[in-house]
């Protein structure tokens, strides 16, 4: 929204709180889960979905390029984040963070915590769970971390030939991706691209991180209690992340 320089009104939702669970939030979105967009009365979930309709219903200020093959590959890139980047963020999320603030929340039972999400399915809940209680050690949690550390690679491949990571001109696929590189950062992740790991990467960051969009999408609502938390639980991990990519 701050990309495409119009107004609106954030509502903030306590996931860890489990105040997505709330019924007047299932009547805004029954799969419990934010970002949700509402505009004149439409609901709109889901963040690239919301992002294609901003930019169809406001197109000044573009975030998608103007060639066939460029919209192309910003959609392979938003795809990606949608199918799997999305998931291994929220893996690791949990592992390295969440978990402790949830444990301390109170979890409750496995039974009531089943119950919490019933949308998600028996399956992804039990593997959360089992985030929550387990952390690096939970079935596949090194995997997802694998995962992630290869799209900073993709990036750093597509940044090799262009400014942005698709073409000349920042985009949607810039957009798509900042959020997850900047929550590595906020769980005090840096590493995985300074130092001379991942160059490109890093400029990249640095020219996200300089842009007025940074502080009301990224600064500007994180409340700073968790904010704090993340980067300290984030900094007991980084140990372990590191020797698991070595
Ligand atoms: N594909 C959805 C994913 C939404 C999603 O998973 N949101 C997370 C936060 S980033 C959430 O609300 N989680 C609630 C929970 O874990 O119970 C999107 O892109 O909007």
């Amino acid at each position: 929204m701050a990309e495409k320089r119009l107004p609106w009104t954030g509502r903030y939702v306590d996931i860890l709180r489990g105040e997505q669970f709330r019924p007047e939030f299932l009547a805004i979105n029954p799969k419990a889960v934010v970002p949700v967009l509402v505009h004149d009365g439409t609901i709109i979930p889901e963040s690239t979905v919301i992002c294609e309709y901003v930019e169809d219903a406001f197109p000044a200020h573009p975030i998608y390029p103007d060639s066939a093959r460029e919209r192309a590959l910003v959609r392979l890139w938003t795809k990606a984040v949608d199918e799997e980047l999305h998931p291994a963020c929220s893996a690791i999320t949990y592992i390295v963070s969440h978990r402790h603030t949830i444990l301390r929340n109170g979890a409750g039972s496995f039974e009531e915590f089943l119950k919490g999400g019933a949308h998600e399915g028996v399956a992804a809940r039990t593997l959360k769970w089992q985030w929550i209680q387990h952390g690096m050690a939970a079935p596949g949690a090194a995997e997802k971390i694998k995962l992630y550390d290869d799209y900073l690679h993709r990036m750093e491949q597509s940044l090799r030939g262009s400014t942005w990571l698709v073409g000349e001109r920042f985009s949607m696929a810039d957009i798509a991706m900042a959020p997850y590189v900047n929550r590595l950062s906020a769980l005090a992740m840096e590493g995985l691209w300074t130092g001379g790991r991942l160059p490109r990467v890093e400029e990249w960051f640095a020219r996200i991180a300089a842009r007025d969009s940074f502080f009301p999408a990224f600064v500007e609502w994180m409340p700073a209690d968790l904010a704090a938390e993340m980067r300290a639980n984030g900094e007991r991990s980084w140990p372990e992340v590191r020797a698991l990519l070595q």
